[in-house]
């Protein structure tokens, strides 16, 4: 039927149209659809056709990026391309190749023998490819438009956070997540290893932390146990490397510290261990600050992550510490912020630290939902970083809407566009863009425990963060429909994404 069709159609029109094939080829996806936004896109010329026979040439040092393009394009379109030193010179290839940009930053350019990717660096060759792999249609023919893309990112910091206290998300889920988020051209992932709920981070020097703390039963409502060994952080940390994204660990103190206290009951001040605690009720929990065994552990904790963590930064927490006195929360912070100095790291903490002075040489996490805080404003003045984190934007565990399954609402809900809508650069008073080293999408576990619950949340949300913290301008309109023709390629990957409504989301 479809054939006669085709036949008929065929005689009803001009010769040159009627010898095209009955079904067309699904355009090429187009250069300006890439999320986050590059900085220049010019389309023009003749494009390139992948298949089986591409190989992809790069250098040496390149071999794991090139060895990382090869593995996406296996996935996405079942070739297995070669990787090869050097391509004849016309042979249909991707190249990988030095360039003047520097950095991050990276130079695109299809034509009719293939693609040429160039970077100063191994990271903006890996960001090439994560253009790339967008200009990829979901199905043969591989056709991929003509033109060149100039790009590089307008933040050194492009974060998401990933709570593993409150329910343990194992190695599996997190390597998944970092594939994703990396598609992005996100380059840090802040790990949350200790709260009121679990401790998931194992420490030699203080064992029960997690033979305790970590223990079947720990997390929200008891069913959120597990830890992470010291292996199977390192191992983490080189995957994430190999996606070019830097862990960063957190252990939260002086507050949230139950699951510890629960472990060594020397961490209280009566010395006597509180019952474990499996709800989700905040700012009851503190180290004792007069006590000197408090310093050794905090030493002996920072000492250890500070020893397998490559990246540069260590958070120490610090946020909602209800329960200890101001006063003692400076004095505690004064001692804390230096000695992540001590192991060669950058301490970074969420904004409340900007109540101590030795948080000037720190970064602090802005999750506050109002754009003034003179607290913040002040430590900036006084050379504090920061990176932008509000809650009423950034936060991917609020609810979408109020009928989202999932998640909080304390923050109030943010749909896409809530997401996407503001500027990390002026949105707080007194923090000029100057200060403001990058962005950060937490995704808190309360109520989250399997891949598909964080995925659900993160995604479509995270990309609007993603591309907050990449692209120099921003564009609701653009933004929408290149998510809307985004959102086929999370469901050929199996990711449960949500169909926001304000979306113009294509079937593919
Ligand atoms: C506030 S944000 C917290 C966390 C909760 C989160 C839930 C921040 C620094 N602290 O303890 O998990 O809200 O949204």
């Amino acid at each position: 039927m479809r054939n006669r069709l085709a036949v008929l159609l065929a005689c009803a029109l001009p010769l040159s149209l009627a010898s095209a094939p009955a079904v067309a080829a699904p355009p090429a996806v187009a250069l300006t659809s890439v999320i986050p936004a590059p900085v220049a896109v010019n389309p023009h010329g003749p494009g390139f056709r992948l298949t089986g026979r591409t190989v992809i040439e790069a250098p040496r040092s390149a071999r794991p990026v090139a060895d990382r393009l090869a593995e996406a394009v296996r996935e996405a379109t079942g070739y297995r391309l070669a990787v090869v030193g050097h391509a004849p010179r016309h042979a249909a290839a991707i190249r990988l190749a030095p360039g003047r940009t520097g950095g991050e930053g990276y130079e695109l350019s299809v034509g009719r023998d293939g693609v040429s990717i160039r970077s100063g660096g191994n990271a903006g060759l890996f960001n090439g490819v994560q253009t790339l792999r967008q200009l990829l249609p979901l199905r043969a023919p591989y056709a991929i438009a003509g033109g060149e893309i100039v790009d590089k990112p307008r933040f050194a910091y492009r974060g998401v956070h990933l709570d593993l206290a409150r329910h343990f998300h194992t190695p599996d889920e997190v390597k998944r997540y970092i594939d994703e988020i990396s598609q992005f051209k996100v380059n840090y992932l802040h790990l949350h290893l200790s709260d009121d709920q679990g401790w998931r981070i194992q420490i030699d020097s203080w064992p029960r932390l997690t033979t305790v703390g970590g223990a079947a039963g720990t997390g929200v409502d008891g069913v959120g146990g597990g830890y992470l060994t010291k292996a199977q952080y390192r191992d983490l940390v080189r995957y994430a490397a190999s996606r070019h994204v830097t862990i960063v660990p957190e252990i939260d103190m002086p507050g949230h510290v139950n699951a510890a206290q629960v472990a060594y009951p020397e961490l209280t001040c009566d010395g006597v261990a509180p019952p474990p605690r499996t709800d989700t009720a905040v700012g009851y929990s503190s180290l004792c600050i007069g006590k000197e065994i408090t310093y050794r552990f905090v030493e002996d904790v920072i000492r250890e992550l500070a020893a397998m963590t490559p990246g540069p930064l260590i958070h120490i927490g610090g946020d909602e510490a209800h329960a200890t006195p101001q006063a003692d929360y400076i004095a505690f912070q004064e001692r804390v912020l230096p000695l992540v100095k001590k192991y060669g790291k950058t301490a970074y903490g969420w904004n409340e630290i900007t109540q101590a002075p030795a948080s000037h040489t720190a970064i602090a996490q802005y999750w506050d939902t109002s754009t003034t805080n003179p607290t913040v404003a002040a430590a900036v003045a006084a050379g504090t970083k920061v990176i932008m984190s509000p809650a009423n934007r950034t936060y991917l565990d609020m609810k979408y809407d109020p009928s989202t399954r999932l998640g909080l609402s304390w923050a109030g809900y943010i749909e896409v566009r809530t997401a996407y809508d503001w500027d990390p650069g002026t949105h707080v008073t007194g923090v000029p863009e100057s200060a403001v080293l990058g962005i950060e999408a937490p995704l808190w576990s309360e109520t989250l425990r399997s891949i598909e619950d964080i995925e659900f949340m993160a995604f479509p949300r995270l990309a609007a963060v993603a591309e907050l913290g990449w692209s120099p301008t921003r564009d609701w309109e653009s933004f929408r429909t290149r998510l809307g023709a985004y959102g086929p390629r999370w469901t050929a990957r199996g990711v449960d994404f949500y169909p926001s409504p304000q979306i113009p989301w294509t079937t593919g």
